[in-house]
């Protein structure tokens, strides 16, 4: 859905803002060199499930554009942060996840954040607990 030059144009903007974070597993699925289950796309942002799902509905929501953690976000990156969060609902209602859900951004080491590509973890189609493990 993107082309070549998005992407180039893309990659730079990441580079300019950010300075290179080294690449994740996520830059494969953006750039369609690994499989995933992708839900929605559009120019900024792409929605997949989890590849190991903890709940009947686990899908994440990435910026295509590589803001490595949420604490690493700019406060130019408001208008961005929030259409992921849009998108993240509009999904969780297309999943029928209409008794609620869970939406999750893990951070750093103490987030148990694994993948340093920011996402936001959308979970639902059970009945969630807190406080959180
Ligand atoms: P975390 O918040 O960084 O811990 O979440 C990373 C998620 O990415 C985690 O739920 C993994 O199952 C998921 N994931 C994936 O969907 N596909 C992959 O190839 C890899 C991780 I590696």
């Amino acid at each position: 859905l993107c082309s070549r030059r998005d992407e180039v144009s893309l990659a730079e903007e990441a580079s300019r803002m950010y300075g290179s974070p080294a690449p994740t597993i996520f830059s494969k699925v953006i750039d369609k060199s690994l499989p995933a289950d992708i839900i929605y796309e559009d120019e900024k942002c792409l929605a997949f499930r989890d590849i190991t799902p903890q709940a009947p509905v686990h899908f994440l929501v990435i910026p295509k554009v590589q803001i490595p953690r949420i604490s690493a976000a700019r406060d130019g990156d408001a208008e961005l942060l929030g259409h992921l969060l849009l998108v993240a609902k509009n999904e969780a209602k297309k999943e029928g996840l209409s008794e609620g859900y869970r939406v999750v951004i893990n951070d750093g080491p103490h987030g148990a954040q694994s993948v340093y590509h920011l996402h936001i973890h959308v979970l639902g189609g059970r009945q969630m607990t807190w406080p959180p493990g």
